[in-house]
């Protein structure tokens, strides 16, 4: 059956080719197909190597990454455990609520240097960005032992973390920062750009424990970077003139600041504001993408006690605030009638409010093989099971599609591309994997031969 429809699929693309748009929309046909039947539980993202494999590799909460062959095959073996069972990273292992293993993203090159990072919670609750290698001899295996760390960001509370990590277009690494937890943002990270901008909590971080020589212990200004949008250069570690590294060690270089940063260096408003940052204003950007066809960087931004919302960056624009903790979605934080007025802010592109859902699980722009979805902007609600599908018209955002009461979007809390371009998704709850599949031009028949449909 599968071949079948692999090469169903492959005929009829053909004839389909160039029909994008909400002109040709079909979400009504979109059913969920099972790629993996259990064994993923804490699922939180998906992601391919970009190398050719047609791989995918499942990120979990726990610890693991495990790989899916290109045949679909959930190998037995683990990618990578730094949880239970496998090797602690560098600075350790922190796991549960809101912490674990949360980011997975191949470097550009992966394919000839074999270097891939993650975002985890190390043993003292801060955030790690860590740099590993694939081992010699077995693609399917990394190098548990080569962990470098390349980030370290302090974290005052158990919640917000953030967590998600992307390569962009640009070739830079992108870090999603939540505001450190709590409720409210109680040191105002979303919008203080400078460490001494925290509203009267300590900016530095006080990192508890002695790391291994060689090791970065971290920066006591880095929880500046907390509520921010980071962009760092791991190919490099050049830095401007002047340059204000809230997240490096004072002794240990261990990346650089792109040049186009908004923040960096000394001249002007820059004098102080952390050189890491892209955007901020951002409460928990726990899950976000880039658009594979126009480059638009989406975050679903994690709301307090009113609203959840979609972010959009057109491009490669820089410095965004998008208004946290002065606004939530479109209006002043925790009000459910008044627009926010900050001045100087990006509004969001989509809110929906908290009888809709409660925490929003950022998604991604359509662009696979299934062009009678073509350019949907797929989402999701974790907590009340929902996944949601927006389309867009001359710039303005629009639900289209509301998906519920399907046991395949309990819990939905990642998603992900294929190399194809395939979208993915993960139900944290039954461990399992989910394709969305569609037909190939509207009207057609939906191929697919899994999970029945909503
Ligand atoms: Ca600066
Ligand atoms: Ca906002």
């Amino acid at each position: 059956m599968k071949r079948l429809l692999s090469l169903c699929v492959t005929a009829a693309l053909g004839a389909a080719h160039g029909m994008t748009g909400a002109a040709t929309m079909d979400l009504d046909a979109v059913t969920f197909q099972t790629v993996v039947n259990g064994g993923v539980g804490g699922a939180l993202a998906v992601r391919h190597a970009g190398d050719g494999s047609n791989r995918l590799f499942v990120v979990r909460q726990g610890g693991t990454i495990n790989v899916i062959s290109a045949a679909g095959t959930l190998l037995p073996t683990a990618f990578l455990n730094i949880g239970s069972g496998g090797t602690a990273p560098p600075l350790g292992f922190t796991t549960g609520g809101e912490r674990g293993l949360l980011g997975l993203a191949f470097h550009p090159q992966y394919a000839t240097n074999g270097r891939f990072y993650i975002n985890y919670t190390d043993g003292s609750g801060n955030t790690v960005v860590a740099e590993y290698t694939v081992s010699g001899g077995n693609p399917d295996q990394a190098d548990a032992s080569s962990g470098r760390v390349i980030l370290r960001v302090y974290q005052p509370n158990s919640n917000h973390n953030g967590g998600d990590i992307h390569f962009g277009p640009d070739g830079y690494l992108y870090i999603g920062m939540g505001d450190g937890g709590s409720g409210n943002d109680p040191c105002n990270a979303g919008q203080a750009l400078v460490p001494g901008d925290m509203s009267g909590c300590t900016p530095g971080g006080s990192f508890t424990g002695t790391p291994p020589s060689g090791v970065p212990q971290g920066n006591a200004s880095s929880r500046a970077l907390l509520g921010k949008m980071l962009r760092i250069d791991v190919d490099s570690t050049n830095t401007p003139v002047g340059a204000d590294l809230c997240g490096a060690d004072t002794n240990l270089r261990t990346y650089g600041i792109p040049a186009g940063n908004p923040f960096a260096g000394d001249a002007g408003s820059n004098a102080s504001a952390c050189d890491e940052i892209y955007h901020y204003g951002l409460r928990n950007p726990w899950r976000f993408s880039f658009d594979r066809v126009n480059h638009d960087l989406i975050i679903g931004d994690v709301g307090q006690n009113a609203w959840e919302e979609m972010d959009l960056v057109p491009g490669s624009a820089a410095g965004l605030n998008f208004g946290w903790k002065v606004c939530e979605g479109f209006h002043v934080r925790g009000s459910t009638s008044n627009l926010c007025t900050l001045a100087g802010r990006t509004d969001p592109i989509l809110e929906y409010d908290h009888d809709v859902g409660v925490s929003i699980t950022g998604g991604y722009r359509y662009r696979g093989p299934y062009t009678s979805i073509s350019g949907a902007l797929f989402y999701a609600d974790a907590y009340y099971d929902k996944l949601f599908a927006a389309t867009e018209s001359g710039g303005t955002w629009t639900l289209a599609k509301t998906w519920s009461s399907n046991p395949a979007i309990a819990t939905l809390t990642g998603f992900g591309e294929g190399e194809d371009g395939h979208l993915y998704f993960t139900a944290m709850g039954d461990g399992k994997i989910y394709r969305i599949v569609a037909p190939v031009a509207p009207g057609n028949a939906v191929f697919e031969d899994g999970f029945e449909g909503p």
